[in-house]
């Protein structure tokens, strides 16, 4: 069983969805990883999407960029819990957050910033922390660490 399923809606993405696989890899999160468009593969995504759904996904984290509609065209299919993530664009990614976060009501994806693939998938492990206790930990542990951090470099030189 996979927990996540990390979509994106081209290999040009993967720069940017790659850091979200290695936070998921990080915390030890099983995950699947494939590049395929909404637009450009209609039925191998729904094959995807089934897939996730049959071996038990928990959730699906996607990113697109430009005419963004693969998160949204993801969750029209499925009631698993969508992550999207604006991928930088041309018209320097606004239109890729536009299409993302302006969902018709009904349909929800939960946005990130653009380019936040990290972020997508620390939100993802917080929906498994839900109900995995070691997944829990480690989420309290990764918090702990990053706030240690950020108090060992408040040295703020002349
Ligand atoms: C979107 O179009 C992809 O998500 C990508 O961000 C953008 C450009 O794709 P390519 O033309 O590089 O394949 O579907």
């Amino acid at each position: 069983m996979k927990k996540v399923s990390v979509i994106m809606g081209s290999t040009s993405d993967w720069e940017v969805m790659k850091k979200a696989c290695l936070i998921l890899e990080e915390f030890g999160v099983s995950y699947t990883r494939d590049a395929i468009s909404a637009h450009r593969t209609p039925d191998k995504l729904d094959e995807i999407i089934f897939n996730a759904e049959k071996h038990g996904c928990k959730v699906i984290i996607a990113g697109a960029g430009g005419a963004a509609h693969l998160p949204g065209v993801i969750a029209s299919k499925t009631i698993l819990p969508i992550i999207g993530v604006p991928i930088m664009s041309k018209l320097s990614g606004l239109d890729s957050l536009l299409s993302i976060v302006q969902m018709p009501s009904g349909i929800p994806v939960a946005t990130m910033a653009i380019d936040g693939a990290k972020n997508a998938a620390l939100y993802a492990i917080s929906i498994l922390a839900l109900e995995d206790e070691d997944i829990n930990k480690k989420l309290i542990a990764y918090r702990k660490s990053q706030a240690q951090k950020v108090i060992d470099n408040n040295k703020l030189v002349i």
